[in-house]
């Protein structure tokens, strides 16, 4: 996140749930195909999606609260439909640095799919729809996935000082994946963890 200014007064935004857009908000980053190309089973599809343009995966915006004496955030994160081969748009899903740091997450708009796993590999999948609410404790890992026909959009609270950690997903993703087959969004075992 960027640099970040102490303000010690209340701060009010307003969500659009439509879009996950709020206001005012202090950063904006976007995630395409290739910011997540580790993180797709079909290899041949990452390659000729970047190759045809690079689509947009999801977008995240950030609100620091930042208090001479607390960090919390405000993310949001809106999820557009779509697939990477058989595989639906998901968030690259991370560790918090801080082995104390937990999270909740509420799903405002779409359904999907929240994956949660430890690092010795106790897994959950959980579905979303509007309304979800999720408590993420320390050391699990979290991803969502978008198995709708419209955006999914989530609201994220957790103390900046809690980090990110991609490598371990980079390396062997969850347990399962998440495809669709025959029309419907089905769990299946990662190939990368079978090996
Ligand atoms: C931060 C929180 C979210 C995610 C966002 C994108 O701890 O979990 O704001 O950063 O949903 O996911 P990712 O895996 O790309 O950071
Ligand atoms: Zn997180």
């Amino acid at each position: 996140m960027k640099e970040m200014v102490i303000n010690d007064l209340p701060v009010t935004v307003q969500l659009d749930t439509t879009t996950g857009e709020f206001l005012p908000c202090l950063e904006k980053v976007l995630r395409r195909v290739s910011d997540l190309s580790l993180m797709f089973s079909d290899q041949e599809a990452v390659k000729q999606i970047i190759s045809m343009g690079d689509q947009l995966v999801y977008e995240i915006r950030y609100y620091p609260f930042i208090t001479s004496k607390s960090d919390m955030a405000l993310g949001t994160t809106a999820i557009p439909p779509g697939k990477v081969g058989d595989e639906y748009h998901m968030t690259k899903g991370h560790f918090h640095a801080r082995d104390d740091q937990p999270e909740i997450y509420y799903c405002v708009r779409g359904e999907g799919f929240l994956q949660m796993e430890s690092r010795d590999g106790d897994y959950h999948a959980v579905p979303w729809k509007a309304g979800t609410i999720t408590h993420i404790p320390p050391q699990y890992a979290h991803r969502v996935i978008n198995t709708g026909r419209t955006t999914l959009v989530f609201v994220a609270s957790f103390h900046v000082a809690a980090g990110h950690e991609y490598e371990l997903i980079e390396a062997r993703g969850f347990k399962n994946i998440i495809i669709e087959h025959d029309g419907k969004a089905v769990e299946v075992p990662n190939p990368r963890r079978s090996i």
